[in-house]
């Protein structure tokens, strides 16, 4: 069974198989957590987003989905990228299962590659403005039911209160 652990730091610094990125739809960085995996990770990365545009996400890549490129100088071996959505409170339930989207398709990509651990941050509780408690819900619930096939799934909360939030909603 996938272990669920919970942990407050900074996901660049997870040895993890796989880590997911909160990206955009462009796939060529941002603020926030894109912008710390990009930083620290090294041009690799930005390289391989760039090539994955060329090839496949011309119009960028839809909300709800995920794609894998290196980690490049992470001490992991992919990064998941996959792109929340904006909290809205009209069309919440369209919303909320686009949010849910993103960890069970995050899951499916890194299962297809082999990884047997995986980290995610609080996807779209930064600067698409996602309320914690919510995002924290929606999140495990959806890992939950995606019940993969992994030794961990771990998620990185930064600062005290992601962390609190994601501990209540745990339960
Ligand atoms: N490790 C773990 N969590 C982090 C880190 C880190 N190093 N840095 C920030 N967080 P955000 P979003 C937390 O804004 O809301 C970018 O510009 C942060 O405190 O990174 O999905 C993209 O390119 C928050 O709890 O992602 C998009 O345009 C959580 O990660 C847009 O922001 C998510 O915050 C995506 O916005």
């Amino acid at each position: 069974m996938t272990q669920i652990t919970l942990v407050q730091g900074d996901i660049t610094e997870q040895r993890v198989d796989a880590v997911v990125n909160a990206a955009n739809g462009s796939l060529l960085g941002g603020g926030g957590v894109d912008g710390a995996i990009h930083r620290r990770g090294g041009p690799e990365i930005l390289a391989e987003c760039r090539r994955l545009r060329a090839s496949h996400y011309g119009k960028g890549l839809p909300t709800g989905r995920a794609v894998a490129t290196t980690a490049g100088r992470l001490p992991a071996r992919w990064v998941v990228h996959t792109v929340g959505p904006v909290y809205r409170a009209d069309d919440y339930p369209e919303r909320a299962a686009l949010l849910a989207s993103c960890y069970r398709e995050s899951l499916r990509v890194a299962v297809g590659l082999g990884a047997r651990t995986v980290a995610f941050p609080a996807i779209s509780a930064g600067i698409f403005g996602w309320p914690l408690e919510d995002a924290a819900r929606i999140a495990l619930a959806a890992v939950t039911e995606a019940a993969p096939d992994l030794d961990e799934v771990r998620f990185v909360l930064f600062g005290a209160d992601a962390y609190r939030a994601f501990e209540r909603a745990l339960g």
